[in-house]
């Protein structure tokens, strides 16, 4: 079994963070390990707050996992500030795996995720040791140092973004006008994955797309690979999404695509059952259970 840890945000909403990180590793036959940074007080209507990991909990989080667990891939999501940053750092010492970095500073509502001086520290300390970086389009700006607008600024950003260290730069197109487009570039290569706009807030899909990287990285697949595999999983995530409660944001799970599988599974047990009886047929004079129903 292949590992992989994410150090991100907890939201107890399970919308996005390490709880739809680790769903997304396992989904993919993958184990999940999971160390928060900080928790995230949400639910389908928004963040209403948020409370850093202490530092101490925090770093010895991190040891334990040091001490002896084989770590395949990392993933890095919200890191809230410096010292959170510089663990990471500390904790990729010596490995020679997969560490993807999906740039999180604020929330769909604005609220701040990364401190400026946490920003600053992501870029000198955690970029270089990137194998994929996947920011959206202000946090694209906010990395390259230009105001990102349009799919020519998206591949600019990307170039000056892979400048400071990353192995690969896939920035998402959420936010440009009219249809989406998500931009890949390795240094020496541009990909572009077009995309329809889909009518529904949809929360985490920053986490799960990451999560899907860094999971097909670890299964052994090309930077540019985990990017087109990772878009085609989010597709069908993003058709299958659903919502908690009746209003507010819908959420997404690679894992509850197996959902309509397990319902046929059980459909099967439940028939084999009332064939041979276990469970009481209902030609079965002599069955109690049935009698009583
Ligand atoms: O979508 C950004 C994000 C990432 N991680 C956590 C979050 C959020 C936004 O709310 O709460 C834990």
């Amino acid at each position: 079994m292949k590992n992989i840890l994410t150090i991100a945000g907890y939201d107890p909403s399970s919308g996005a963070g390490i709880v739809r990180d680790v769903d997304t590793f396992f989904s993919l036959g993958i184990h999940g390990l999971s160390i928060p940074t900080c928790t995230v007080i949400q639910g389908p209507k928004g963040v209403a707050d948020t409370y850093r990991t202490p530092l101490k909990l925090f770093g010895e989080m991190l040891n334990l996992l040091e001490k002896g667990l084989p770590l395949n891939g990392i993933k890095a999501g919200v890191c809230c500030d410096v010292s959170y940053i510089r663990q990471i750092a500390r904790l990729m010492k010596g490995k020679n795996i997969p560490l993807v970095i999906d740039p999180v500073m604020t929330a769909k509502n604005g609220t701040k995720l990364l401190t400026e001086t946490g920003i600053q520290a992501l870029i000198k300390i955690l970029l270089p040791l990137a194998t994929i970086v996947t920011p959206n389009i202000p946090e694209a700006s906010r990395l390259s140092g230009i105001q990102v607008q349009t799919v020519p600024d998206m591949k600019e950003a990307a170039r000056l973004i892979l400048k400071k260290g990353p192995k690969a730069v896939i920035i998402k197109g959420g936010h440009i006008k009219g249809n989406p487009v998500d931009v890949f570039y390795n240094g020496t290569e541009f990909m572009q994955k077009k995309k329809r706009r889909i009518n529904r807030e949809v929360h985490g899909t920053g986490c799960s797309f990451s999560a899907l990287i860094v999971s097909y990285l670890v299964l052994g697949y090309s930077l540019k690979d985990a990017f087109w595999a990772s878009e085609k999983m989010m597709e069908e995530a993003l058709k299958a999404s659903y919502r908690i409660d009746k209003k507010g944001y819908f959420y997404m799970s690679t894992g509850i695509m197996n959902r309509l599988k397990v319902t046929d599974k059980l459909e099967i047990i439940n028939h084999e059952k009332s064939i041979d009886g276990s469970t009481g047929r209902k030609d079965h004079p002599g069955n109690k259970a049935h009698r009583e129903r």
